[in-house]
C-alpha cells in the first residue's frame, strides 16, 4: 500500500488530520489498534474552545456539533461557601461548546468514510521505519496478515501510550517535560437532568470536585481521589455523599441524583515531549503532550496541533516548500506551553494537596478570592478557558 501521510492513531488529532489533507486532495492512511465500537464509546473530553468549533465547522464536520452541542456563556467557580459566575462571553466576548470528544469521533469517521477515506482499525504490531529518510514506511498486522504502507510523511497521534514517540529517531537528544500529580479524577455518568445550566468547578476541603453535562439527560460527574483507589471501593450511595458534600453550599443549590451508569479513575500529569518533529515524523496531539484535564485543554491542543500540521504539508505538496512544516513543533508548542501553564494553574487552584501548610491553604483561598474580585483577573482566567488568544 502507498499513500502520501500514514496517520498512526484514530483519535481526535489523527482522524481530524486526516479529513483537513483531503480536503487539500492530499491522500492517508489512518490505522488504529481499536475497533471502531471501542473508539465510538471512550468517554472522554467535553469542552471545545470556539477556535476547535471554527476548526471542525470550516472542516464540513460541524452540523451535529453546531445542532446538539451546548453553548455555555460562563461556568462557576465554588469555594468558602459560594458560587461565583465567569461570565466568558461578558469578559472574551467568546464562548464554549459542550459537546462529547466521542460524538466529534463519530462525525469525523461518517466523515472519512463518506469520502470513501481509508480507516483500518484492529490492527496490531505497528511499527515505524526509516523516519529519517524521505521513504519512511509503517508495518503492521491487519486481518491477520502482515502488512506494510509506503508514505511520504508519518504523523504520530496515537495518544501518550502510542508507539510513534518512542519511535522518534535520536531518543537521547529528546527532552521530556513531566509533572505527575498526587490525586487522580473519579468520574460517572448519571442519568439524570442536568443539575446546572453551566460547569461548577469546586474547591473544597475535603477535594476538588466538578459538575459537567453530556446531554440533557446525561451527566458528567468528577471528584478528586486518591489516583490508586478502586471504582470498587465506591458504592453510589458513598458516590453521592462525597459529590454532595463538596459541592452544595449554603445557597439551597442542590445536586441531582441519578442512575450510575458508568464509573473511571483518571491519572493526572502534565507532560511535553520536544522536539515534535524528527525528519519525515511529526508527532501531535496527546502523543507529544498532556494536560491535567482541569483546564479542559487537551482536545483543543490536538485539534490545533493538526491545523498546523496539515497547513505544513499542504504548502510542501502545493510548492514543494518545507517552510511550514519545519516551524511546525516550534510553532505549536508554544501553545501548548501555554495551556500546560493555565491546567496547572487550574489544578494547582482548584485541587485539595495533602502535604499543603495551613498557610499554603490560605493563599489557596486567597488566589480564588483574587479571581473572583478582580474584573483583571477573572478576564485572564476567561481569556484562558475560551482560548482567545
Ligand atoms: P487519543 O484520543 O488518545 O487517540 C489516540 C488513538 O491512537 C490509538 N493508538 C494506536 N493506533 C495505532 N497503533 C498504536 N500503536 C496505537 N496506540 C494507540 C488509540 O487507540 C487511540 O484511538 O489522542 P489524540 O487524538 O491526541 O486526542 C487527545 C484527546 O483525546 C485528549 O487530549 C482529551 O480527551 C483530553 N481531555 C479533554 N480535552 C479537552 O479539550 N476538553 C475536555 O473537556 C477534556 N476532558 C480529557 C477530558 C481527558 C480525560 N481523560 C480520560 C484523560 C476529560 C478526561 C476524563
Ligand atoms: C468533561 O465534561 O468531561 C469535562 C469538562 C470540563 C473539564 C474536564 C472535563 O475541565
Amino acid at each position: 500500500m502507498r499513500t502520501q501521510v500514514a496517520i498512526i492513531g484514530a483519535g481526535p488529532a489523527g482522524l481530524l488530520l486526516s479529513h483537513l489533507l483531503h480536503l487539500q486532495g492530499i491522500s492517508s492512511v489512518v490505522l488504529d489498534t481499536r475497533s471502531r465500537a471501542d473508539i465510538d464509546a471512550t468517554i472522554r473530553a467535553g469542552v471545545l474552545e470556539q477556535g476547535t468549533m471554527d476548526v471542525l465547522s470550516a472542516a464540513g464536520v460541524g452540523d451535529r456539533m453546531r445542532k446538539e452541542g451546548a453553548l455555555h456563556h460562563g461556568f462557576e467557580l465554588a469555594f468558602g461557601g459560594k458560587r461565583h459566575r465567569i461570565d466568558l462571553l461578558g469578559l472574551t466576548g467568546k464562548s464554549i461548546t459542550v459537546y462529547p470528544q466521542h460524538e466529534v469521533l463519530k462525525d469525523l469517521i461518517a466523515a472519512r468514510l463518506a469520502a470513501q477515506g481509508q480507516i483500518l482499525f484492529e490492527v496490531s504490531d505497528v511499527a515505524l521505519h526509516e523516519v529519517s529518510s524521505t521513504t519512511p514506511y509503517v508495518t503492521f498486522t491487519h486481518g491477520g496478515e502482515a502488512s506494510r504502507i509506503d508514505a511520504d510523511f508519518i504523523a504520530g497521534c496515537d495518544g501518550y501510550h502510542g508507539v510513534s514517540r518512542p519511535s522518534m529517531p535520536d531518543q537521547a537528544k529528546r527532552q521530556d517535560y513531566q509533572k505527575i500529580y498526587p490525586f487522580g479524577w473519579f468520574g460517572i455518568l448519571v442519568e439524570s437532568a442536568p443539575s446546572s445550566e453551566e460547569l461548577i468547578y469546586a474547591q473544597h476541603d475535603r477535594g476538588f470536585a466538578l459538575v459537567s453535562t453530556r446531554s440533557p439527560t446525561v451527566q458528567r460527574l468528577y471528584f478528586q481521589c486518591d489516583p490508586k483507589d478502586n471504582v470498587d471501593n465506591w458504592s453510589d450511595d458513598r458516590i453521592w455523599a462525597e459529590l454532595h458534600g463538596r459541592l452544595e453550599n449554603h445557597d439551597g443549590w442542590k445536586l441531582k441524583e441519578g442512575k450510575i451508569f458508568q464509573k473511571n479513575i483518571i491519572g493526572m500529569r502534565s507532560f511535553v515531549s520536544a522536539p515534535m518533529q524528527a525528519g519525515r515524523l511529526f508527532l501531535a496531539g496527546d502523543a507529544a503532550h498532556i494536560v491535567p484535564p482541569t483546564g479542559a485543554k487537551g482536545l483543543n491542543l490536538a485539534v490545533s496541533d493538526v491545523k498546523v500540521l496539515a497547513q505544513g504539508l499542504e504548502q510542501f505538496y502545493r510548492s514543494g516548500s518545507e517552510t511550514l512544516l519545519q516551524g511546525y513543533g516550534e510553532q505549536a508548542l508554544k501553545r501548548i506551553w501555554r495551556a500546560e501553564c493555565f491546567s496547572w494553574t487550574m489544578t494547582r487552584l482548584l485541587h485539595t494537596f495533602a502535604d499543603h501548610t495551613p498557610f499554603e491553604r490560605e493563599m489557596q483561598r486567597a488566589e480564588l478570592e483574587n479571581i473572583v474580585n478582580s474584573p483583571a483577573l477573572a478576564t485572564a482566567l476567561a481569556e484562558n478557558y475560551v482560548g482567545a488568544f
